[in-house]
C-alpha cells in the first residue's frame, strides 16, 4: 500500500513509468515525455502525458474541491468515474474516452487522451454547430440509460451496480445542495447579479416553484431508473470535428433519466439566452428539439428490440396487448420528459445563482446588459417549474421571453 500523494507533472511521469502497459503506450523513456496540466474542473487535477509514440490522459482527485481547498473531501470520486466509464464505453462505443487504468490508492484514472479536443460549452461560445453534437448527444443518453435500466436487464444485472453507485454519496449530496436546495434558501455559497435581487426573491416566494422544487428532489433520490452520468453539462462534452465525448462521469449515481437529459438542455437553453443573434438563437433552439427526438426515437427502438430478460414490460404477441404497450411507453417516456423539464429549470437556476455558474454569459460587455440576459433565462426557468410544457415545441416556445412576462 503506497500513501496517497498528490501529483505534480514530475509525480506523473514517477506514476506512469512505475506502470509497464501505461509506459509502454507512451513510449521511450519518462525524461522524454512531456506533462501538460490542464485542470478545468472545479474538482481535480488532470494532465496530459505526451510521449514519444503514444499519450495519455492521467485524473486525480484532490483531498479537496480544486477550486476551494477550504471545502474538504473524500477521495473516492475518481474511483466513481473509473466504474461509470468502465460499465458505460462498451454500451455507448466511441462516445467516451477509452479506459486504461484506474490505481485504488493514488486515486488515479488513466485514460485517453483527447488532446485536440474542446468543450462543448466552448465550441458553443465560439459559434459551432450544436445540432450535429445534440443528435449524438440524444443517442448516448438513450443507449446508457436504458442498457443500464431495469427495461434491458433483470433485475439481478441491475441491483449490484445500483447498490455501487448508491455508495457515491459525497457527490450525490453535492447535486442535492448545489442544484436542488441551495438556489432556493439563504446559502453563503449562493451569489448573483445585483440587478438580479428581485427576481430571486420572486422566485423563492413562489409556492409553485418551491412545490415543483420539492417534488424534483424526490425524484432525483427515490427513482433509480438508470445508470446517469450525474453532471451531463456542456463541460462535461469534449467535441473536435464530428468527435464527441462525454467525460468526468464521477457524479454517476442511479437516478432518473429526465435529470440528464435536463442537464443538456439546460445548458443548450443557457447558450440560447446569454445571445442575441437570430440565427443562433433557431439553431440553439433546433439543436433542443434534435437532441429531445433522438433520445425519443433511440430510446423506443432499444426498447422494442433489447428488452428480452427483463422484468418489467414483459414482450407479449397479443396484438391488443401490444397496443396496451405502446400506451405504457408513451406514458414513460412523457414522465422522463416532464423530469427533464423540471431537472432542466434547477440547472439554469443554479447555474444564475448559486455556487458554480456558467461562464455563458461572460463575454457579455456591461452588467446590466448581462443581468437582462441572465434574466431572460432565469424567467424562463421559473415558468417552466409552474407550469411544465407538455412537449419539446411548447418547451422550445418557452425560450421567447414574451413567453414568460411575469417571473
Ligand atoms: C463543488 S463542485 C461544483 C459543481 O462542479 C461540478 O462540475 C458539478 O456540476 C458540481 O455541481
Ligand atoms: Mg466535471
Amino acid at each position: 500500500m503506497t500513501a496517497y500523494r498528490t501529483l505534480d507533472p514530475e509525480g506523473v511521469k514517477r506514476f506512469l513509468a512505475a506502470r509497464r502497459e501505461l509506459a509502454e503506450r507512451l513510449g521511450g523513456e519518462a525524461q522524454d515525455w512531456t506533462v501538460r496540466e490542464v485542470s478545468d474542473g472545479n474538482l481535480n487535477l488532470v494532465f496530459l502525458v505526451f510521449g514519444t509514440t503514444g499519450r495519455l490522459c492521467v485524473k486525480q482527485s484532490l483531498p479537496h474541491v480544486r477550486v476551494d481547498p477550504d471545502w474538504k473531501m473524500p477521495l473516492d470520486r475518481t474511483a466513481f468515474e473509473a466504474a461509470w466509464l468502465r460499465r458505460i464505453e462498451p454500451l455507448v462505443p466511441g462516445l467516451t474516452p477509452a479506459f486504461l487504468d484506474f490505481d485504488p490508492e493514488q486515486f488515479v484514472l488513466t485514460m485517453e487522451c483527447l488532446d485536440g479536443f474542446v468543450t462543448l460549452r466552448e465550441a458553443l461560445t465560439n459559434g459551432a454547430d450544436p445540432i450535429a453534437p445534440s443528435r449524438i448527444l440524444g443517442g448516448f443518453v438513450a443507449r446508457s440509460a436504458f442498457l443500464t435500466s431495469y427495461l434491458a436487464q433483470p433485475f439481478e444485472a441491475v441491483t449490484p451496480d445500483l447498490a455501487f453507485f448508491s455508495g457515491n454519496t459525497t457527490l450525490t449530496r453535492i447535486t442535492v445542495d448545489l442544484v436542488l436546495t441551495d438556489p432556493y434558501r439563504e446559502h453563503p455559497r449562493n451569489h448573483w447579479l445585483p440587478a438580479l435581487d428581485a427576481d430571486v426573491a420572486a422566485m423563492r416566494s413562489d409556492p409553485q416553484i418551491i412545490a415543483r422544487i420539492g417534488a424534483l428532489q424526490e425524484r432525483f433520490l427515490t427513482t433509480p431508473q438508470a445508470l446517469l452520468h450525474g453532471d451531463l453539462h456542456s463541460g462535461s462534452i469534449m467535441i473536435a470535428d464530428h468527435d464527441v465525448r462525454v467525460i468526468d462521469g464521477e457524479f454517476s449515481l442511479y437516478g432518473p433519466i429526465g435529470f440528464d437529459c435536463g442537464l443538456y438542455l439546460a445548458h443548450l437553453a443557457l447558450a440560447h439566452a446569454a445571445t442575441t443573434d437570430a440565427p443562433r438563437k433557431e439553431s440553439l433552439a433546433a439543436a433542443i428539439k434534435a437532441f429531445w427526438r433522438t433520445f425519443c426515437v433511440d430510446f423506443l427502438h432499444l426498447w422494442k428490440t433489447q428488452a428480452h430478460g427483463a422484468d418489467l414490460y414483459v414482450p407479449t404477441t397479443f396484438s391488443n396487448a401490444l397496443h396496451e404497450l405502446d400506451a405504457l411507453r408513451t406514458r414513460f417516456i412523457n414522465g422522463v420528459f416532464h423530469d427533464a423539464v423540471g431537472f432542466a429549470a434547477a440547472e439554469i437556476v443554479r447555474r444564475l445563482i448559486g455556487y458554480a455558474q456558467t461562464s455563458d454569459f461572460d463575454h457579455i460587455q456591461g452588467q446590466q446588459s448581462k443581468a437582462d440576459r441572465q434574466r431572460v433565462a432565469l424567467s424562463f426557468a421559473c415558468a417552466l417549474l409552474r407550469d411544465a410544457p407538455a412537449d419539446i415545441d411548447a418547451f422550445t416556445e418557452m425560450l421567447h421571453p414574451q413567453a414568460n412576462l411575469r417571473i
